[in-house]
C-alpha cells in the first residue's frame, strides 16, 4: 500500500480560527483517521501560517511584535484544534529555522536553474509611513466586483487575486493616506518557463488523483490564460530573508513560503523525534532518504478552501518541479466551496461567525460540532451554518438515527450476551437479502 501524506491549509496565525478553518482541519482529520484505520502508513501535517502582512498589520493593531503575536495566536490555534480532537501528527508553524532553511534552499535551486527573474515595477508607496505597501497594507475598491474594502492581495468578496496597483481609490491600511506609485525591484518565479514540464504533470495528476472539480476548472483556466511570472519577494521586515545580493531589505512573499511549510513542519517533527526511521525526507524527497519506509511510494492528499486553489495546484508544484529534484507533489486535491454563516460570510476581521473559542464555550460537545461540520461540508456548492439547522441535524441525524442505532445495538448485546458480541456465523441467505 502506498503511504499517505495528508495536509490541511495552514491557517493564518493572526486571529482565532472560525468554523471555516475548522472545516479544513476536520476534513483532513476524518481522512487521516480512515487511512490509519485501514493500515496505511499515514502522516498528517498542519500548522500556523505566520509571515506576511496579515501578521504585521495585526501586530501593529495589538501593539505586539510580530513574534509575540505569532506565539500568542499559535497557542490559541493549537488549543482549539486539540479541543476538536484533530489528530495531527504535527501541528507546527512557519516561523522556524527549518522553514528558513528549506525555503532558501528551494529558492537557490530555482535560481541556479534559471527560473528566477528580476523586474523593476511600480508599487504603491505611503509617503507618511515611508514604506511600500505590500498586499494587505493597502485596501481599496475591487476592480472586478466593486467591493469597497478589498485588500491589496485578494478581494475577500469575489475572491479575485489582485495586485495592489489594480485597486481603485487605494488607501494605506495603517494611516489612511492615499499612496503614490514608486519604482522598486523584485524577484519573480518564471512560471511560463516551467510550464512545459508543469502542464503535462497537471493534466496527468488531476485525472489520476481525482482532483475536485473546482480545482481542475480553476487550474485549467490559469493554464489557458497562459501562466504569468509571479513576484516572490516583498518590501517587509517580518518574513524569510532573501539570500541574494541587493535584496537585504526584502523578504519572501508569504505565498511563496507558506506551502513549503508543509515540508518544514514535517522536518520539525522528525528533528524533534530524532529517530532515523522517521525521516522528513522519506515523505518529501524519498530518493534522498535511508529510512525503511522510503522505498514505498507516497501519495500527497491536500485539503483546502477554494480561494487557495492556484497556490496549491500551480505555484507550489511549479516551485518543486523547477527545483529539479523529485519532491513529493500533490496527488489528490480536495478543495471545498465556502461555508457561510447564517447566509452571510464568516469574517475574522469583522468578527462575524462562530469561532473556535465560542464552540468550546458553548457547552455543546466537540463531537456534535464535528458531526455537523462534516455533514454540512460544502463539497459541490457553498453551504450555510445556521444554528437552527445545527440543532435539527444533531437531534434528528446524530442522536435520532446514528445514536439510536448504536445505543440499541449495545443495549441488545449487553442484555442478551453479557456485553460481549458472540462468535457467530452469518446466515448467507439473510446477508444476501440485506
Ligand atoms: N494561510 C490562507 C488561509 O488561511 C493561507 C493558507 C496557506 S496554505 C499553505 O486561508
Ligand atoms: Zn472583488
Amino acid at each position: 500500500m502506498n503511504r499517505r501524506l495528508i495536509t490541511s491549509a495552514l491557517p493564518y496565525v493572526n486571529n482565532i480560527p472560525h468554523l471555516g478553518n475548522l472545516l479544513q482541519v476536520l476534513s483532513a482529520d476524518v481522512f487521516a483517521r480512515f487511512c490509519r484505520s485501514k493500515g496505511y502508513d499515514t502522516m498528517y501535517i498542519c500548522g500556523t501560517d505566520e509571515y506576511g502582512t496579515a501578521t504585521e498589520t495585526r501586530a501593529l493593531q495589538e501593539g505586539k511584535s510580530p513574534r509575540e503575536l505569532c506565539d500568542y495566536y499559535h497557542a490559541i490555534h493549537k488549543d482549539i484544534y486539540q479541543w476538536f480532537d484533530i489528530s495531527f501528527d504535527n501541528f507546527g508553524r512557519t516561523s522556524t529555522e527549518q522553514q528558513t532553511e528549506i525555503v532558501q534552499s528551494l529558492f537557490k535551486m530555482l535560481d541556479e536553474r534559471g527560473f528566477i527573474t528580476e523586474k523593476t515595477s511600480t508599487q504603491l508607496y505611503c509617503p507618511k509611513c515611508e514604506r511600500f505597501l505590500a498586499d494587505r497594507f493597502v485596501s481599496g475598491t475591487c476592480p472586478s466586483c466593486g467591493y469597497e474594502d478589498a485588500r491589496g492581495d485578494q478581494c475577500e468578496h469575489c475572491g479575485k487575486l489582485l495586485d495592489p496597483t489594480e485597486l481603485q481609490n487605494p488607501r494605506c491600511s495603517t494611516c489612511g493616506t492615499t499612496p503614490e506609485p514608486k519604482e522598486t525591484k523584485h524577484l519573480y518565479i518564471n512560471l511560463p518557463a516551467i510550464q512545459a514540464e508543469y502542464g503535462p504533470w497537471m493534466e496527468d495528476t488531476a485525472e489520476k488523483g481525482q482532483w475536485s472539480k473546482n480545482s481542475v476548472q480553476m487550474t485549467q483556466a490559469w493554464i489557458r490564460d497562459g501562466l504569468q511570472e509571479r513576484a516572490i519577494t516583498r518590501d517587509l521586515k517580518w518574513g524569510i530573508p532573501v539570500p541574494k545580493e541587493g535584496y537585504e531589505n526584502k523578504v519572501f512573499y508569504v505565498w511563496f513560503d507558506a506551502p513549503i511549510g508543509y515540508i518544514s513542519i514535517t522536518k520539525e517533527l522528525t528533528d524533534k523525534l530524532n529517530n532515523p526511521d522517521i525521516d522528513w525526507k522519506a515523505w518529501w524527497l524519498p530518493s534522498e532518504s535511508n529510512a525503511s519506509n522510503a522505498k514505498n511510494p507516497v501519495d500527497l492528499f491536500q485539503f483546502i478552501g477554494k480561494d487557495n486553489i492556484p497556490f496549491h495546484t500551480v505555484i507550489f508544484p511549479s516551485t518543486l518541479i523547477g527545483s529539479g529534484k523529485d519532491w513529493t507533489k500533490l496527488y489528490h486535491m480536495s478543495s471545498t466551496e465556502y461555508l457561510n454563516y447564517e447566509s452571510g460570510k464568516f469574517s475574522k476581521s469583522k468578527g462575524i461567525g462562530v469561532f473556535g473559542s465560542d464552540a468550546k464555550e458553548s457547552g455543546i460537545p466537540a463531537d456534535a460540532w464535528r458531526f455537523y461540520e462534516f455533514y454540512n461540508r460544502p463539497e459541490k456548492s457553498d453551504t450555510q451554518f445556521t444554528w437552527k439547522d445545527f440543532q435539527e441535524k444533531v437531534n434528528s441525524e446524530l442522536i435520532g438515527n446514528l445514536g439510536n442505532l448504536v445505543n440499541r445495538t449495545l443495549t441488545f448485546v449487553s442484555r442478551y450476551y453479557d456485553g460481549v458480541i458472540p462468535e457467530g456465523k452469518i446466515d448467507e441467505a439473510l446477508w444476501a437479502e440485506i
